[in-house]
């Protein structure tokens, strides 16, 4: 009678993970910077460097809820008051073509079509919005997505918008609204000098292993609870 209990017990509490597993699932993943540049983008001299100057990336998280992409934060260290942010790019299924660009000035996304492959001229590049002479920077990175003539207009007044100098560690783009698959996507960034580069591979778990395993749960419950009934 024990065991009955035993099992019936393990069976209810399967039944309400199972059910636990399916509404609202926030879930954070983090990466590293394990990249000098883009794939292609390397300009034959700064190539063996991943940090000129500061800042220095270090990696940053994802939070994915309910299968889309709500937010990505890049950690940092070091700062320097004339470096502003470039765009956030994410391809999904890492597939080397972007699918989402995110923008400074209002943190407004666009959707990129079929994808731009990476080696597009479409972009702006380091050495277009990084006008100091003083140390070197990684010229003809690329640092933004050339969308329409308004951002030709941010850049012309100043550079990008989003601000270096909270000196926080954090640059965080929030707000987003981006459906992303069970192959993962690749993040691709960089502050204004390209300084450091972040092109980043980040998995995503497939949300049914949760459902298969509070089912696999239930049916050792079920299984049990027969031998159980038949003694
Ligand atoms: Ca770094
Ligand atoms: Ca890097």
């Amino acid at each position: 009678m024990k065991q009955l209990i035993f099992l019936c017990t393990i069976f209810f509490m399967s039944v309400v993970f199972l059910c636990s597993t399916t509404p609202v699932q926030a879930t954070a993943f983090s990466f590293g910077d394990d990249s000098i540049f883009w794939p292609g983008w390397g300009n034959g001299i700064e190539d063996h460097q991943d940090v000129i100057g500061v800042p220095d990336l270090i990696g940053g998280s994802v939070e994915i809820v309910d299968g889309i992409l709500t937010q990505v934060t890049f950690n940092y260290a070091g700062n320097d008051s004339r470096l502003r942010s470039g765009d956030l790019f994410i391809d999904l299924g890492s597939d080397a073509a972007w699918d989402f660009v995110a923008q400074e000035a209002t943190l407004t996304q666009y959707q990129l079509g079929t994808g731009v492959d990476l080696s597009s001229n479409s972009y702006l590049l380091s050495n277009e919005t990084w006008s100091y002479t003083n140390g070197n920077i990684r010229d003809g990175h690329p640092v933004s997505y050339i969308l329409n003539e308004q951002l030709d207009l941010v850049i012309g007044n100043g550079f990008l918008l989003t601000d270096f100098n909270a000196d926080n560690g954090k640059i965080l783009f929030a707000g987003l609204e981006i459906p992303v698959l069970s192959e993962g996507f690749t993040i691709g960034f960089t502050p204004n000098c390209a300084n450091d580069v972040v092109y980043e591979r980040v998995s995503v778990p497939e949300p049914g292993s949760m459902l298969l395993l509070g089912a696999f749960m239930i049916g050792m419950a079920t299984v049990g609870r027969k031998k159980v009934l038949k003694k």
